[in-house]
């Protein structure tokens, strides 16, 4: 799976027409080395800009269709997988910029959350090897939108309507959507934010291979009249630990100090809640920062969660609260997709059906970047698995290039292992390299992919120009 021709064949199997199945994976690979998907700076020559707008408008591909071909990349990863993280969590996409290009006729295109905004949604399913924590892929990925002209929740009496009919059920489609991309035989533990404490995800989810983990949003009741919060505050703490906290606007860098409690509770079906099971059994996990490492002026980091994995030891709470902070991996996506990497909604395309389109190719190619991030941890992982071989020659160049003098400054990792080109991608970017400054982020390797990229084309040009000679 080189990085310049990983899509190659991928469409081909199942894409009727397979011209735009060779369409679809060049652009794909296009939109890979490029790092933006405003298609203004991704296709320098006109007649490639003018390739990515005829596959963005053809309706003969849709963007499941393109989806379709990035749950069978990851399904053709997971066979000897015991044990994936479903990670799944919403975002939305605004085109503020473009608002009057759109118009309020496309049916793609709806008020986003703050109802004026025009644009849409995007729910996807990471899939994440549970042990190794390296990203498999995605196994379902939800595109809506709203319509303009929708009546409000109050009108259309939306607490009494049936799931199926409510934007939440994609917090269970999606789960019923990844049953067929994953393995039988591979366990599932399906992760979500406070959103997704939902009842009916409870009841529905759950079988012999599948599993939910999310954070409680509300206070729930218990069938023995107790309520889960003060249950879990009733517990003396069982065990505790530490966690790393970096700088945010709401909170100082620290090493906060944890305590850890958990319990089997039976929580009480919510009220407008139709089905026949009324209650159902879980284990609920309090972990909570103690007030020592709390600082002035800041709330105590607090996370209350709820699973159907069983939890009778400290060390099953612990496994399950490592399972449940990986949920960042899906921010993270969120993030190199936006605009800080990718760009997408900077895009300039005037249709919503383009604009799915383009999500679709991009969330693919993300995740190649995270890929490559995650390398860094995994030194099993070779360049050769993401590279090519002349692109490996052109690293060891870099290399030459970007190493200091000392020892420090030197890339620490075994020649040739992804790792070791993750390294100099990160360095082109400008990263300091030293360990001790951490190691790089998501962003920084894109931009030093971007740029290894353009200087690979150079590269490869002169190559060629040296190959022809010598004939
Ligand atoms: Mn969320």
């Amino acid at each position: 799976m080189m990085l310049d021709h990983c899509y190659s064949g991928v469409y081909k199997g199942f894409l009727s027409d397979s011209r735009i199945a060779v369409r679809l994976e060049n652009c794909l690979s296009d939109l890979l080395s490029s790092g933006t998907a405003v298609i203004n700076r991704l296709a320098p020559t006109h007649s490639l800009k003018a390739a990515f707008y005829r596959m963005l408008s053809n309706k003969r591909l849709e963007h499941d269709d393109i989806l379709e071909g990035g749950y069978r990349l990851c399904n053709s990863t997971l066979n000897s997988l015991k044990h994936v993280l479903c990670i799944q969590d919403t975002t939305e996409f605004n085109y503020r910029g473009i608002r009057n290009k759109l118009g309020e006729l496309d049916p793609n295109i709806g008020p986003t959350g703050n109802k004026t905004v025009p644009g849409f949604f995007c729910h996807p399913m990471l899939v994440v090897d549970a042990e190794s924590s390296s990203i498999q892929g995605l196994s379902s990925v939800i595109i809506y939108n709203r319509t303009w002209h929708q009546k409000d929740k109050n009108e259309r009496n939306y607490a009494q309507l049936p799931i199926q009919d409510k934007e939440s059920y994609r917090w269970i489609k999606s789960t019923e959507l990844s049953r067929g991309i994953i393995p039988e035989t591979t366990v599932m533990t399906v992760i979500g934010d406070r959103e997704s404490d939902i009842y009916e995800e409870f009841i529905v989810v759950p079988d012999q291979r599948t599993h939910v983990l999310v954070r409680s949003r509300a206070d729930r009741n218990l069938s023995d009249k107790g309520k889960l919060y003060s249950r879990l505050d009733g517990i003396v703490p069982q065990g505790n630990s530490t966690i790393h906290v970096s700088s945010t606007k709401k909170r100082k860098a620290r090493i906060a100090h944890m305590d850890i409690s958990f319990s089997k509770v039976i929580i009480c079906a919510s009220r407008n809640y139709k089905g026949e099971q009324k209650t159902i059994e879980l284990s609920a996990i309090l972990v909570k920062e103690r007030a020592e490492t709390v600082p002035d002026g800041e709330l105590p980091i607090l996370w209350r969660l709820l699973t159907t994995h069983r939890i009778e030891t400290l060390e099953q709470a612990n496994q399950c609260i490592e399972w449940y902070k990986k949920r960042w991996l899906i921010e993270e996506l969120f993030r190199v997709i936006k605009t800080k990497g990718f760009g997408i909604e900077s895009s300039q395309l005037g249709s919503g059906a383009g604009l799915k389109k383009m999500l679709s190719m991009t969330l693919l190619v993300a995740l190649k970047i995270m890929q490559l991030k995650l390398g860094l941890k995994d030194e099993s992982m070779q360049a050769a698995d993401v590279f090519s071989s002349n692109q490996i020659d052109y690293l060891d160049m870099v290399r030459q290039r970007v190493e200091g003098g000392t020892e420090l400054q030197k890339n620490p990792y075994k020649k040739q292992t992804l790792a070791w080109a993750t390294w100099l991608l990160a360095r082109l970017a400008g990263w300091s390299g030293y360990k001790s400054h951490g190691p790089p982020g998501y962003i920084t390797i894109k931009e030093g992919l971007d740029k290894f990229n353009q200087q690979f084309i150079v590269y490869a040009q002169v190559m060629e120009h040296k190959d022809v000679c010598k004939d």
